[in-house]
């Protein structure tokens, strides 16, 4: 690091001891910061104040209804045009018998989120909350991004408060955090041309949250965004959390260019993926929860991020093709106590926690690599 580098990261690691709100030059700071670890053991710091020894993860299920979308973002491998080979849209009876698979498995959410479908009938949509709803109350709904929201309200002629009341008195519990992408409109016009811009993103998040839904909230990173945008996204986030306190965690996405319209780029390495995550943890003083993606980054990536500010690890997801479209190695699922075992390893507690962060079960029997599920000892 140059002598003014490891000032600037000297004078931000003191506010961060202190509890001190970070600026936006702070946040600057934090990207230039050439140590690694130095800026791990200060996101560690402020997660050992904010979230404790606990790691968060779900048993839950993806489910992408449709892969038909009119925005056709530039970095997404996953959209398809009507008609265009490729495309699909699963029928409701098959997004139920989907869902109807994985609650055997004891999932707690269905996480859903799929393409802005220039026909489907905004019915389609009230009726899958609907049907999924009851076919086990108990199931935690998680659906739509904002700009799926936003989406639907323009279609169906509604407001965003209206569609937003209708799904939850559908049986919508919460929104995912995806469609933020990144909030500046350089990009946005660069990358995503068609979709609701970053405003219109926080201004439908703002009404879910005044409407009593929680939503979580997202950055898709690595692609041709500048540190200014990054830090502008999350200052961004970070006021309206101060606003609405409706964001229940942040997740920033790591861009996979394979089969994309960006492909010639090279996508994030591993260092930059811990980086985004520490800043984030650093930045974002009001979220309780940062979340690794682990579809995105690796499964072992996801398990050092805990040592960068993480507190959650997400899911057992079962079924993911977003980033799979776009050339991810991971699987697409991984166990309970795979997920245990990781969590474990860095010394930490593992919590099996339901949507909106209520703890389901805490693993502290202790016992060094084995896991008790329902009494039963797994190894
Ligand atoms: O909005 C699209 C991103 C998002 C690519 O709320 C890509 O817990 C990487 O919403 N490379 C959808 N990312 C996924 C999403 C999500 C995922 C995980 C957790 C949560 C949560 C929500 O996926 C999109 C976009 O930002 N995306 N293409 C790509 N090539």
């Amino acid at each position: 690091m140059t002598p003014s580098e490891t000032k600037n990261l000297d004078s931000v690691a003191q506010k961060v001891e202190a509890g001190q709100r970070l600026s936006r030059q702070d946040g600057l700071s934090l990207f230039e910061c050439g140590d690694l670890l130095k800026l791990g053991a200060l996101a560690d710091l402020a997660r050992r104040r904010l979230a404790g020894e606990r790691v968060f993860f779900i048993n839950n299920r993806h489910i992408n209804h449709t892969n038909v979308c009119g925005n056709r973002c530039r970095f997404c491998a996953f959209s398809a045009g009507e008609g265009e080979p490729g495309a699909y849209t699963m029928s409701l009876d098959e997004v139920v018998a989907a869902a109807r698979q994985s609650l055997a498995g004891g999932i707690s959410e269905l996480h859903i989120v799929g393409g802005e479908h220039p026909s489907l009938p905004y019915e389609y949509y009230l009726d899958m909350i609907r049907a999924l709803h009851d076919l086990d109350p108990a199931v935690h709904i998680q659906a739509f991004t904002a700009s799926e929201i936003s989406f639907f309200a323009r279609r169906s002629g509604k407001t965003v408060a209206q569609v937003l009341l209708e799904l939850k008195e559908a049986g919508l519990g919460s929104l995912p955090g995806g469609g933020a992408e990144i909030f500046s409109e350089r990009v946005r016009r660069l990358v995503c041309n068609r979709k609701i811009s970053g405003q219109g993103w926080l201004d439908v998040m703002r009404t879910a949250h005044e409407t009593g839904l929680k939503s979580n909230a997202t950055m898709l990173y690595g692609h041709i965004e500048t540190v200014e945008e990054r830090v502008d996204h999350l200052l961004r986030l970070r006021q309206l959390q101060d606003e609405t306190g409706g964001f229940g965690s942040f997740i920033p996405l790591a861009f996979h260019p394979a089969n994309t319209r960006l492909a010639h780029l090279p996508g994030s390495t591993g260092i930059e993926d811990l980086k985004m995550l520490a800043v984030s943890r650093l930045m974002l003083d009001n979220f309780v929860n940062i979340k690794a993606f682990w579809i995105m980054l690796g499964i072992k990536v996801a398990q050092i991020s805990l040592f960068f500010g993480v507190n959650d690890i997400d899911g057992t997801v079962v079924e993911e093709k977003i980033t799979h479209a776009a050339g991810a190695h991971t699987g697409q699922s991984v166990s309970r106590s795979e997920l245990v075992g990781l969590i474990r390893a860095a010394g930490r507690v593992p919590v099996e926690r339901d949507t909106l962060y209520n703890v389901i079960r805490v693993y502290d029997d202790g016992r060094e690599g084995r896991l008790i599920v329902d009494g039963v000892a797994e190894i």
